[in-house]
């Protein structure tokens, strides 16, 4: 669910093309004969997928490792990530490994394809960018992301996918490999998340078809959903409690922000990872364009997260503090302590969400 505004159009305009070595990503390049020549080709083949994964990132990795053993070849998923706790039930058996293993470097270092799915993007790729910069690895993408980078690798991305998932179904169809249900449930997972569970715009009639015949496969989709939404621990709904119980509206109701002190933590006993998705609670509010969370970090570093619905360049403001992103959704970090002098009659950390608060006013106007 947590697409960090790399679908958002605003971000493929011509300027983009033209600077920053981005590459226009519009066109359709998913050329399944194509693609199903290289893996053809190669022996050794090693797959990742970006940083803050998702279902669709995670269920396509695995899908195509499945793919790559049906096809008779030798297969590592390699990630620059530890999987999140919620996450974590995807892969009960291990199979992704992180970069920092010794068998995902040994593996990488006689490997002879990357495949890369579910991202174009260097900064969604962590430790896994110079790994694809140094290799000496033919390199290919799977992906469905409107904006990309030049990763020098050659590329088979559908724009109009919903999700990478479909786009690695029908590789898995176009090789003839029959579909078990554990693939139908990583393609179903992948489905269901990028669409924000059938809801989003990119949802057409082909998605319900889809999902359709994954169901038919023996995918269970209430099944899924609990593995997904409800297995919350009670810390982190605690903290969720926290968070909007203290929100408050701004700029005439069009800015709702709130925030988590390290206090809360201790109290709830949540983790840092416990804070995802709460930003988008926080935007359902009627009216509301804008919404910013702070958090305070076990560093005494302050996170904030910006999400607005279009009218607010949230990276805009976010590079004013040295921070970035997208236009949906950008980041900053204060890290601690503060390059800021705070007015001695400040309460610190009240004091740095009005800064924060002040430039998204400014920016709407
Ligand atoms: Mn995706």
């Amino acid at each position: 669910m947590a697409d960090d505004g790399l679908n958002d159009p605003c971000q493929s305009s011509v300027s983009d093309r033209v600077h920053f070595g981005r590459i226009s990503a519009v066109v359709n390049t998913f050329d399944v004969d194509r693609l199903a020549q290289v893996l053809a080709g190669a022996s050794r083949v090693a797959l990742t997928t970006h940083q803050r994964p998702d279902c669709d990132a995670l269920g396509s990795q695995l899908a195509m490792l499945r793919i790559l053993r049906y096809l008779g070849k030798e297969v590592l998923a390699i990630n620059a990530f530890h999987i999140p706790r919620h996450l974590q039930f995807l892969d009960p058996c291990g199979e992704l490994l992180e970069l920092s293993q010794a068998a995902a470097q040994e593996f990488l270092a006689r490997a002879d394809l990357l495949a890369i799915v579910d991202t174009s993007a260097w900064a969604q790729l962590g430790a896994m960018g110079e790994v694809i910069r140094q290799g000496e690895f033919r390199k290919i993408i799977i992906d469905h992301h409107i904006t990309a980078d030049d990763l020098g690798a050659e590329r088979f991305c559908d724009p109009t996918a919903e999700a990478t998932g479909r786009l690695v179904y029908r590789l898995a169809q176009h090789m003839g490999m029959p579909i078990d249900r554990e693939m139908a449930w990583y393609i179903f997972l992948a489905l269901a998340t990028d669409t924000g569970w059938f809801r989003f715009t990119s949802v057409t009639a082909s998605t319900y078809q889809l999902a359709a015949e994954l169901v038919a496969y023996g995918v269970t989709p209430a099944e899924v959903y609990r593995q997904l939404y409800e297995t919350e621990s009670l810390a982190r709904i605690r903290l969720i409690g926290q968070a909007l119980g203290r929100a408050q509206l701004d700029g005439n109701g069009r800015v709702i922000y709130s925030w988590l002190d390290r206090e809360d933590f201790e109290h709830t006993g949540a983790l840092p990872s416990d804070t995802e998705d709460i930003i988008n609670l926080l935007l359902a509010v009627e009216g509301v364009e804008v919404a910013v969370l702070f958090i305070e970090q076990p560093s005494k570093a302050v996170k904030v997260s910006l999400r607005s619905r279009n009218k607010l360049n949230c990276a805009a403001v976010a590079s004013l503090f040295g921070g970035g992103g997208h236009h949906n959704a950008a980041g900053i970090l204060f890290s601690y302590p503060w390059a800021l002098a705070v007015p001695p009659d400040m309460e610190p950390r009240r004091w740095l969400r009005s800064l924060v608060l002040d430039a998204v006013r400014q920016a709407m106007e």
